[in-house]
């Protein structure tokens, strides 16, 4: 069949389609739609938090990801073994002046981009909208259709990870607390590092009274208790995988499903399909609320919906259940995919992590993986998916103000600090005594400060007086 848009006609294949605001809606377990000639430019949109956003030249084969063992908490493992340019959730192509946009409305969709074609498939059902028009307009009329209407702005958060890692403790975090005197946070975060193990959720020696007791010291100053898990991660050597063998996620052999590597072990993922880890799980919320932290931090969540798109349907189904348990406290969901996260979670990480420097080229470029810590490709994933920020909070990651241990260029942490402004998402890791005196300043300022936003282009932002342009992202 062929569509009338505004913009020209377009040939679909599909069991049917509707006008709908903004587009069509199309049905179908596999459909395609056609550009009115070849084009180059893709929009690729990786799986997860840390998988890439990008336009990507469809004349280019992508080069395989590694090392392998990686590859569950890079992107969908699936479609990094196609060869071919495969997006999750929704996929586009750029043609002249215009851009083509297929989406997925259910989970579970992927979109193939080659030659003229943009091809969607569910791993199970679902439908699609399609766009054509202006890019700014089809991915704003897309995000319309999709689930997610945050209430309020994201909280100012100070988060432990980008300075201390995992070498965290009660007395250094005492410590911070105290520095933080004066500077407009409104929660504190302790990340990865304080608990005893992956699945075993008490804290460890280092703080030694316990959980709720930092709690109560992060409440009597004023500040918000923040707290990082990943409920559906487990190694071999956790508690939980000799306990509960039968509440691993399987594959069809009876093999424990790879979650990736990370901390120098391999990982493991709770099958989140199974009532009593989505029990376990809920309880595991209910317990970090009850300590006093009402702002969590849910990370490695991919793990709950692998091997892939498969698992998008499952993964929904749990998250629902831990929204409910978390009640009104704050979730930023993290290595999260993002359509079906849409909805369940007040904050989205939208990109890889940040480090003090702009790229790791041996990582990024030798092993073809983009999803490494670094500015460069935390940026580049986060501008690739502002279209979603009326859907949820996008968390572009902490900003650096510190020069100690840092090897950003003034100009790279200006752009940092920009897409704190755009986003809303105000975070640091910068301990106060790390600071210089002007830079203690500029974190000040950035808290406080709220400058009109307005988007000269896909790349180019007004923020108060300044123009930022993240074109050297790409
Ligand atoms: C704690 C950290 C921080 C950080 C999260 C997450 O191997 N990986 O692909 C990988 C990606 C991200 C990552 C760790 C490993 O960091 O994004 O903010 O909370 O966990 O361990």
């Amino acid at each position: 069949m062929r569509l009338r848009f505004p913009t020209g006609e377009v040939a679909v294949r599909a069991e049917g389609a509707e006008e709908v605001q903004g587009g069509f809606r199309l049905w179908g377990r596999e459909v395609r739609a056609y550009a009115p000639s070849r084009v180059r430019s893709f929009f690729r949109h990786g799986w997860q938090s840390w998988s890439p956003a990008a336009w990507v030249d469809l004349a280019e084969p992508p080069r395989p990801l590694l090392p392998l063992e990686r590859r569950p908490q890079a992107d969908d493992p699936w479609v990094l073994a196609q060869g071919a340019h495969w997006g999750s959730g929704l996929g586009a192509l750029r043609v002249g002046e215009e851009v083509l946009l297929l989406g997925a409305l259910d989970p579970g969709g992927r979109v193939l981009g080659e030659e003229d074609l943009l091809l969607g498939r569910y791993a199970g059902e679902g439908g699609w909208f399609l766009a054509f028009g202006r890019e700014e307009e089809v991915f704003a009329a897309y995000a319309r259709h999709l689930p997610g209407r945050p209430g309020g702005r994201p909280p100012r958060v100070w988060c432990s990870w980008y300075s201390f890692y995992r070498e965290i403790g009660e007395e250094l975090l005492l410590e911070v607390l105290e520095g933080l005197r004066g500077l407009p946070f409104e929660v504190f975060q302790v990340d990865d590092g304080w608990q005893r193990g992956l699945g075993d959720w008490e804290a460890n020696g280092r703080f030694p009274r316990g959980m709720a007791f930092l709690a109560e010291q992060i409440q009597k100053r004023g500040l918000r208790p923040g707290l990082w898990l990943a409920p559906f991660l487990v190694t071999a050597e956790s508690p939980l995988y000799r306990a509960h063998p039968d509440w691993l996620l399987r594959d069809g052999e009876g093999r424990p499903v790879p979650a990736g590597f990370n901390w120098g072990v391999p990982l493991y993922a709770l099958d989140a399909g199974h009532p009593e880890v989505v029990a376990w799980v809920a309880d595991l919320v209910r317990k970090a609320v009850a300590w006093g932290y009402t702002y969590l931090k849910l990370d490695f969540l991919y793990a709950a919906a692998l091997p892939g798109a498969e698992g998008e349907a499952r993964y929904r189904e749990a998250l629902g259940a831990v929204r409910e348990a978390a009640g009104g406290s704050y979730l930023l969901l993290s290595g999260a995919p993002i359509l079906p996260s849409l909805g369940l979670g007040d904050g989205l990480r939208v990109g890889p992590d940040v480090a003090p420097y702009w790229d790791n080229e041996d990582r990024t470029f030798w092993l073809s993986d983009p999803t490494g810590p670094g500015l460069k490709n935390a940026l580049r994933a986060t501008v690739h998916r502002l279209w979603l920020g009326d859907n949820v909070h996008p968390d572009p990651d902490v900003v650096y103000f510190r020069t100690r241990f840092n090897l950003l260029s003034p100009e790279a942490m200006a752009l940092q600090r920009a897409m704190g402004w755009i986003t809303g998402f105000k975070a640091t890791s910068d301990p106060p005594s790390w600071l210089l005196p002007e830079e203690r300043e500029a974190l000040w300022a950035f808290l406080e400060a709220e400058p009109e936003v307005e988007r000269l282009g896909p790349y180019r932002f007004r923020v108060g007086e300044d123009v930022v342009d993240y074109g050297t992202v790409l």
